[in-house]
């Protein structure tokens, strides 16, 4: 679905990778039965690998999935599982702290308060100029469908973002 985040996620790491793709767009409140026979829980997105049958489902698990079987650059996902497993815990706090919140605030203005809270929190968790470090990593490129709506749904939403001074630049 074009506006869903976690489908950016997905084509976020194809083009990042430089894989080749063909994209399907469908409306997810209608899926086509193709589809639908196939989905687990009948959302987007999902990935289908040529050679394989069924497809692969969950935009973390596509998205590790493209980081691991691409070797192109950028090497986003460490090769030592430890690292790997620091990174997805990282994932887990922002989405547990920053991305129900901003949900909230989009939805209904409500929690605009525990979202400037929650940024606070979560800059603490960055390693170098982003979550992954010195270079963009998994992460990263994880949390950006929400990040890059941030500033956007604050504007719109209460206008009230302005005053938190943030060191990320979102
Ligand atoms: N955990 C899933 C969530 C995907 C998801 O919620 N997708 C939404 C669109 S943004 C969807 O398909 N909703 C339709 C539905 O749940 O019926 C993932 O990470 O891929």
């Amino acid at each position: 679905m074009r506006f869903c985040p976690y489908a950016e996620r997905a084509r976020l790491m194809l083009n990042l990778k430089k894989v080749q793709y063909e994209l399907v767009n469908m409306n997810t409140t209608d899926l086509p039965k193709w589809y639908a026979d196939y989905s687990p829980l009948g959302d987007v997105p999902a990935l289908r690998v040529p050679g394989k049958v069924g497809l692969l489902f969950d935009s973390v698990i596509m998205s590790e999935y493209i980081g691991q079987n691409f070797p192109t650059e950028p090497k986003l996902l460490p090769k030592d599982e430890y690292e790997k497993g620091l990174q997805k815990v990282t994932l887990n706090v922002i989405t547990r702290k920053v991305i129900s919140n901003l949900e909230a605030v989009a939805a209904r203005n409500e929690k605009i308060d525990e979202l400037k809270k929650s940024l606070k929190e979560v800059e603490e968790l960055m390693t170098g100029q982003y979550f992954s470090g010195d270079k963009m990593g998994f992460v990263d490129v994880m949390i950006w469908p929400w990040f890059e709506r941030i500033a956007p749904v604050c504007e719109v939403s209460i206008r009230k973002c302005e005053s938190v001074d943030l060191k990320m630049s979102i």
